[in-house]
């Protein structure tokens, strides 16, 4: 395949199991790999000790790391809460902060939560027909808040990297909870503004 791939190729997002399975990686993340990241603990482990779910998928077209090139594919959060945080991805810098990111929302429906190093944070909705655009600089973390998979697909610098220790340690500025059968934005209390850390 890696040969083929100096030259323009094509790949579908239908989602279908053959469309799937012409991606090069596939992440899969467990509950057991988010721990300490939601704000209800004591939900969190009795949701563990029940089971360990797929929180979300990550599908990918792996290209070169290098700047030219474009990582691209899908990510998938499954539907679910833990107490009553949606589930959500773990979130993440760019290990390189000068780069950008897209996101074309394909189905379902939430939210991407985004936040600065100075502490800046931003949320957009994800619905199909969105395409967010993640200027450099910007965290980013999606959100599912609807009853079925939030698919969105995703395109990013090769060279951009991954950061994923700021959040793990402090969390985004906000949560985003459900409050009588809606999603509601509240302070996170695990976050600390930069100067404070
Ligand atoms: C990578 C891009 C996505 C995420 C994916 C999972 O820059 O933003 O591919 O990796 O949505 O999120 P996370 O935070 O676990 O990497
Ligand atoms: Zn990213």
């Amino acid at each position: 395949m890696s040969s083929e791939r100096n030259r323009p190729f094509v790949y579908r997002v239908t989602l279908t199991p053959e469309s799937l399975a012409e991606f090069d990686n596939h992440i899969v993340r467990r509950l057991s790999s988010m721990r300490g990241q939601y704000y209800d603990q004591l939900a969190y482990e009795a949701m563990l000790a029940q089971d360990d779910v797929i929180l979300y998928e990550v599908y990918e077209i792996v290209r070169p790391e290098v700047p030219g090139e474009l990582m691209t594919g899908l990510s998938i959060v499954h539907p679910g809460k833990v107490g009553d945080e949606y589930f959500m991805t773990k979130g993440h810098f760019h290990a390189v902060l000068e780069t950008a990111e897209i996101y074309h929302c394909l189905r379902g429906q939430g939210f991407m939560l985004m936040e600065t190093p100075q502490g800046d944070w931003a949320i957009e909705d994800l619905l199909p027909g969105n395409v967010l655009y993640i200027p450099p600089y910007w965290s980013h973390r999606s959100i599912n808040t609807g009853q079925e998979d939030l698919v969105t697909y995703f395109a990013y610098p090769g060279h951009a990297g991954h950061d994923y220790g700021t959040i793990e340690q402090f969390g985004f500025r906000k949560l985003v909870l459900e409050r009588n059968g809606k999603p509601v934005i509240v302070d996170n209390p695990r976050w600390r503004p930069p100067e404070e850390r």
